[in-house]
């Protein structure tokens, strides 16, 4: 079997380099590992740059995004038992759109499938080979049948424990990483919101986050200790941690039944340059940003959008600039994500680094209330920066 572009994973970054492949009428076979059903309940991230948005109605698949999505003009910021709102739009022109990952994921599936799109679910033993050659090749099975498949290019876009970054040889990478001394409960509940817009809340006893899905779906998060056990959070200790960290005066987060449950570690991560050879990684594969900027799924549909113009130019025309440049592209708004992630979640979380640190967050927000510049700045990180020409 042959393609020109073969892409590992089908989560947000391989689906959607498949489809702006298949508009330039470049052919690419998608290979995942988990069952349709699995990647179409996996809960993740919710929250989508204008960019993003952007990206996927261009792509003709916005319909439903548009009909369902709850567009946001701003954030709220809780701290000392006060709300702070965060006005993005005023300030930037540009807003955010809730819509589940799995819902992107659903609408990316639904339309690489009609569009008679190679994707195949359930491999094996994904392996990938002759990276530095102009004739990379694919070995995986499928069915019980073991199949080769031969590309000109190959798309890592299979996650953070892919295979693709590590078969990359020892000594190309330059890997950074930092493990945060905490992880967050996520928790989604049959709820409907009681708050307009996100709510993100620096507490004593730790950070929390108010999101939601829809009308009657909430989606909310606690930081806890880093090697904290599910069996130690029964729902009555969440609901009652939860009122606690985002407390208002006269106001309560709407309580429903658990519908989905889990803990996350926080983890800040980039692998430098994202390429080998014919090899090109993009989204998780690459890096990781801690979720409280909200930018992982962002990053990685920007990733591909770059790697697809740069293929398209590679197969029209033969000129590599661009392919040769990705990496360094890409890098630039990655990093950027990954400074406003730190900087969210330093100014957010208990990092355990007492109370001089503690009560510099508060100065810190208090800064943000009072000062229209501070605010700007936070709001058009949160909302992304513009797509052209730099970022
Ligand atoms: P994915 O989604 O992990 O997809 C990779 C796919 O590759 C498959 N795979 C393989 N397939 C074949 N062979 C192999 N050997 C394979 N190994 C893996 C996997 O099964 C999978 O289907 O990576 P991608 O496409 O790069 O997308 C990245 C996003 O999923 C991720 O960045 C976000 O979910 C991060 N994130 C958030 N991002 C946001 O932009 N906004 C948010 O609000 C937000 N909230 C979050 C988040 C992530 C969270 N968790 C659980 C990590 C909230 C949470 C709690
Ligand atoms: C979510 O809705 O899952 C979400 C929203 C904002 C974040 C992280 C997660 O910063």
């Amino acid at each position: 079997m042959r393609t020109q572009v073969g892409i590992v994973g089908a989560g947000p970054a391989g689906l959607t380099l498949s489809l702006l492949l298949q508009r330039a009428g470049i052919d690419s076979v998608v290979l995942e590992r988990r069952d349709r059903p699995y990647l179409e309940a996996r809960v993740r991230a919710g929250l989508l740059e204008h960019n993003t948005v952007e990206v996927l109605r261009d792509l003709g698949v916005g319909e439903r995004l548009d009909r369902e999505g709850l567009v946001h003009h701003g954030i709220h910021l809780r701290f000392a038992g006060r709300d702070v709102h965060v006005r993005m739009t005023e300030l930037t022109g540009r807003n955010v759109t809730i819509y589940g990952q799995q819902e992107v994921v659903k609408d990316l599936i639904a339309a690489r499938l009609a569009r008679g799109g190679a994707l195949h679910f359930e491999v094996g033993d994904v392996a990938v080979h002759d990276l530095a050659s102009a004739a990379p090749r694919i070995t995986y099975t499928h069915a019980g049948e073991a199949h080769e498949l031969q590309c000109d290019v190959i798309a890592g876009c299979d996650g953070f424990r892919g295979i693709c970054r590590d078969s990359i040889p020892a000594g190309v990478l330059t890997e950074r990483e930092v493990v945060h001394p905490f992880s967050w409960l996520g928790i989604l509940a049959e709820a409907a919101p009681t708050t307009d817009e996100l709510v993100y809340a620096r507490h004593d006893r730790g950070f929390a986050l108010y999101s939601m899905r829809s009308e009657r779906l909430s989606r909310l998060y606690l930081q806890v200790p880093a090697d904290e056990d599910l069996a130690a959070w029964p729902d009555a200790r969440i609901w009652a941690e939860l009122q606690e960290r985002l407390a208002l005066p006269g106001w309560r987060v709407g309580e429903g039944a658990i519908l989905e449950r889990s803990i996350t570690p926080m983890r800040s991560f980039i692998a430098e340059p994202m390429q080998h050879g014919r090899l090109y990684l993009a989204g998780d594969a690459a890096h990781i940003v801690p979720p409280t900027g909200a930018k992982g799924l962002n990053l990685a549909i920007n990733d591909v959008r770059l790697l697809a113009a740069a293929l398209v130019a590679h197969f029209r025309t033969g000129d590599d600039t661009a392919l040769d440049g990705y990496s360094q592209a890409a890098l630039r708004r990655v990093w950027r994500a990954q400074d406003f992630s730190n900087h969210m979640t330093e100014l957010l979380h208990d990092l355990g680094d007492g109370p001089f640190r503690r009560r510099l967050q508060l100065a810190r927000l208090e800064y943000l209330e009072r000062s229209p510049a501070a605010a700007r700045s936070l709001a058009e990180n949160y909302v992304g920066l513009p797509a052209a020409p730099d970022f």
